[in-house]
C-alpha cells in the first residue's frame, strides 16, 4: 500500500550537501559534454535563443496573468489575421483595388477640405510684398471659409470659450509680446515671470504640495509626451529599466499611444469596467518589474468618465511606481467643480499620495489661447527627467525644459493674461454652466430618447452615447447636415459631445435635433450606412483594417495639399 510517510524528505545537513553535490556533478558533467561537443559559435547561438525564449515566455506570462489566456489567444489571432490580410492586400491584383478605394476616399476628403478661395491663395512667396490692407482683405476671405459653425456652439470641444472680450485681450497680449522667446529668459524676464506664475497658479488648483513644480507646454499632447519621457528616464536611471512599460486604460488619450511609439515604451492597455472606468484589478495584475508608469484620466476623452484614481494611487504607493493623472480635458472644470457645486468629485489630484504628475490643458477649460497646457509634478525629482541638457554641443552649454527649443512668449503671456482676467469667479461660473448643460443633455438622452444610451456616468463636461437600435455614426452624420459636429468613438461605436461655453445656450436645440434625427432613422428601416459608419466599419473589420491606416494617411496628406489633385 502507498504510505505517505515514505515521502518524508530527510533534510539533515549531510543529505542536503549530498543532494547538492549530486546535482552539481550532474550539471557539470552534462555542461562539460555540451561544451566539448558544441563549437563556440553554436554555443553563442544557443545562448541567444535561450535569452529570446526566456524573454518571450516572460512576456507571455505577463500577458496571460494580466489578460487571461482566452484574450491572449484572441489578440494573437487578430494580429495574425491582420498580418495575413495586410500581406494579401499588397499582392498586385488586390493592391490595385485597394489603391482605387483609397483614391476614391481621398477625392471625397479633398472635396471637403480643399477650398482654394479665389484670390487668396499663394503657392510661392509673391514677388512684391503686399500692403497691410491687401493682406487683411485676403485674411478676411480666408476667415470666411468655414465648414463648421463653432461660434454657434455646434462643434464638440475645439473652441471652449469664444468670448469676444477675451479674444481681444489675447490679441492685444500677443501684439505686446509677439517677439518674445522663452529660450532667452535674460532678454524677456517678464515672460519668464509669467510662465513661473502660470505653473504656480495651476499647481494650487490641483492641491500640489510645497515641493510641487512643472512647466508650460504647447498642449496636452506635449504634456503627456513629457510625462511619459520623464517616467522612462527615471526608471532607466534609478532602476536600470531598459524595456519600460506603461499601464493605462484603453480610454487613455491617443497622445499616450504616441508617446509609446516615439519613446519605445510598451503600452499595456487595461480594459474598462461596466461603468467605463479603469479595471483596477487588471492594472494590478499587469504590474511587473518593467512597469515604469501607471496612468489614469480625470476624465477621459471618449466618455468623460473619471477613473478610480484613489485605487490607482494605492497601487502606485504600494509598488512605488509613478502615477499620472490626465486632467488635460478635466482642466479647470474638475479643478473648480467643488467650488461651483459645493460637493466633491471623487479624488483625483495631488491630495492622493500616489499621484506624481498631472497634465492640465489651459487651452481647454482655462480658455487660454491654443497651444497652451501645463505639466505638473509632485517633486522636482520627477521634473528633472524631462529636461534636456547638453554640455557637448559646439553651440554652447544648452538646456531646454520641454520638447520645443524656441517657444512663443506671446502664448505664455496670453495664458497668464487670460487666467487673471477671468479669475476664480469667472471660472466657477463657467464650470457651473458647462456642467449643468452636460447634465441636462445626459438626463434628456436618458429620459427622452430611449433609442440612445448614455455611456457610463459622466460627471463633468463630456456626454457619450451609443445605441443598439440604430447606427450612431450614421446618426452623427445626419446631425452634421443640421450643423452639429459630434465626435465619433469606437469599441463600442458611440458618439460624444464635449460641452463648451459655446454649446451651453444651444443645448436644448441639440436635444431637439437629436430627437428628430433619431426618429427619422428609426422610421427608415432599411440600413443605409453613412460614410463615417462605413469608415469605422472598415477600421474595425479584422480583414481590412490596414486599409483604414491608408485612408487616415491620405487624409493627413490632403492637409498639406495646396490644390485638388484632379
Ligand atoms: C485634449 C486631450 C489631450 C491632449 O490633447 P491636445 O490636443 O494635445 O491638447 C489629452 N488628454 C485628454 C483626455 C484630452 O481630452
Ligand atoms: C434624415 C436624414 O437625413 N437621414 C439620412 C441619414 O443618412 C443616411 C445615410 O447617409 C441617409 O440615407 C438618410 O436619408
Amino acid at each position: 500500500m502507498f504510505d505517505a510517510s515514505n515521502l518524508k524528505v530527510d533534510l539533515s545537513a549531510d543529505t542536503l550537501v549530498e543532494y547538492a553535490t549530486t546535482i552539481l556533478t550532474f550539471v557539470r558533467t552534462n555542461l562539460q559534454e555540451y561544451i566539448d561537443t558544441r563549437s563556440i559559435r553554436d554555443e553563442i547561438e544557443d545562448l541567444i535563443c535561450l535569452i529570446i525564449a526566456y524573454r518571450f515566455l516572460l512576456n507571455l506570462l505577463v500577458l496571460i496573468y494580466g489578460y487571461g489566456p482566452i484574450r491572449v489567444l484572441y489578440d494573437f489571432y487578430k494580429t495574425v489575421t491582420s498580418q495575413i490580410t495586410h500581406r494579401l492586400l499588397s499582392l498586385p491584383v488586390l493592391r490595385e483595388k485597394v489603391q482605387k478605394q483609397v483614391a476614391d476616399t481621398r477625392a471625397i476628403i479633398e472635396n471637403e477640405f480643399i477650398k482654394n478661395p479665389r484670390g487668396a491663395t499663394y503657392r510661392s512667396i509673391p514677388e512684391h510684398g503686399l500692403t497691410d490692407n491687401q493682406v487683411k482683405r485676403k485674411l478676411d476671405t480666408l476667415a470666411k471659409e468655414k465648414a463648421a459653425n463653432w461660434q454657434g456652439g455646434q462643434v464638440s470641444g475645439a473652441v471652449y470659450f469664444g468670448d469676444d472680450k477675451v479674444a481681444k485681450l489675447q490679441a492685444d497680449t500677443y501684439y505686446k509680446f509677439c517677439f518674445a522667446n522663452q529660450l532667452h529668459p535674460d532678454a524677456f524676464p517678464g515672460v519668464r515671470q509669467m510662465e513661473a506664475e502660470v505653473v504656480s497658479m495651476v499647481l494650487k488648483l490641483f492641491n500640489a504640495p510645497a515641493t510641487g513644480c512643472g512647466t508650460t507646454t504647447s498642449g496636452g499632447t506635449e504634456s503627456l509626451l513629457l510625462a511619459c519621457l520623464a517616467a522612462r528616464e527615471k526608471a532607466f536611471s534609478e532602476r536600470g529599466i531598459t524595456e519600460p512599460e506603461i499601464i493605462a486604460p484603453v480610454s487613455i488619450h491617443a497622445a499616450v499611444f504616441k508617446a509609446s511609439k516615439y519613446f519605445k515604451m510598451k503600452l499595456r492597455l487595461v480594459d474598462l469596467n461596466d461603468d467605463f472606468t479603469v479595471n483596477v484589478a487588471q492594472v494590478k495584475r499587469l504590474i511587473n518589474r518593467n512597469t515604469c508608469f501607471i496612468m489614469g484620466s480625470a476624465p477621459n476623452f471618449p466618455y468623460g468618465t473619471i477613473d478610480n484614481i484613489e485605487a490607482l494611487s494605492d497601487l502606485a504607493v504600494r509598488y512605488d511606481i509613478p502615477l499620472h493623472v490626465d486632467c488635460c480635458l478635466g482642466s479647470f472644470i474638475v479643478a473648480y467643480y467643488s467650488r461651483a457645486f459645493g460637493e466633491e468629485l471623487p479624488s483625483f489630484d495631488f491630495s492622493l499620495p500616489g499621484v506624481t504628475s498631472i497634465s492640465c490643458d489651459t487651452h481647454k477649460y482655462g480658455f487660454t489661447p491654443k497651444g497652451s497646457s501645463v505639466i505638473l509634478y509632485r517633486h522636482p525629482n520627477y521634473r528633472r527627467y524631462q529636461y534636456f541638457v547638453s554640455t557637448e554641443w559646439t553651440g554652447g552649454l544648452y538646456g531646454s525644459p520641454t520638447l520645443a527649443g524656441s517657444r512663443p512668449g506671446a502664448l505664455t503671456a496670453g495664458t497668464w493674461a487670460t487666467m487673471i482676467a477671468i479669475g476664480n469667479d469667472g471660472y466657477i461660473n463657467s464650470c457651473r454652466e458647462i456642467v449643468l448643460a452636460a447634465r441636462r443633455l445626459k438626463q434628456a438622452i436618458h429620459d427622452e430618447i430611449p433609442a440612445l444610451e448614455v455611456i457610463g456616468d459622466p460627471l463633468v463636461s463630456v456626454v457619450a452615447f451609443k445605441s443598439d437600435k440604430l447606427n450612431v455614426h450614421t446618426l452623427s452624420d445626419n446631425m452634421t447636415k443640421r450643423g452639429w459636429h459630434l465626435s465619433a468613438l469606437q469599441r463600442p461605436s458611440a458618439v460624444h459631445l464635449c460641452v463648451t461655453r459655446l454649446s451651453v445656450p444651444v443645448i436644448e436645440d441639440l436635444i431637439n435635433d437629436l430627437k428628430v434625427e433619431v426618429d427619422e432613422l428609426l422610421e427608415k428601416h432599411e440600413e443605409v450606412e453613412s460614410t463615417t459608419a462605413q469608415l469605422y466599419g472598415v477600421a474595425n473589420s479584422l480583414t481590412v483594417n490596414s486599409v483604414a491606416d491608408d485612408i487616415i494617411s491620405a487624409f493627413l496628406d490632403v492637409l498639406y495639399q495646396d490644390e485638388k489633385s484632379t
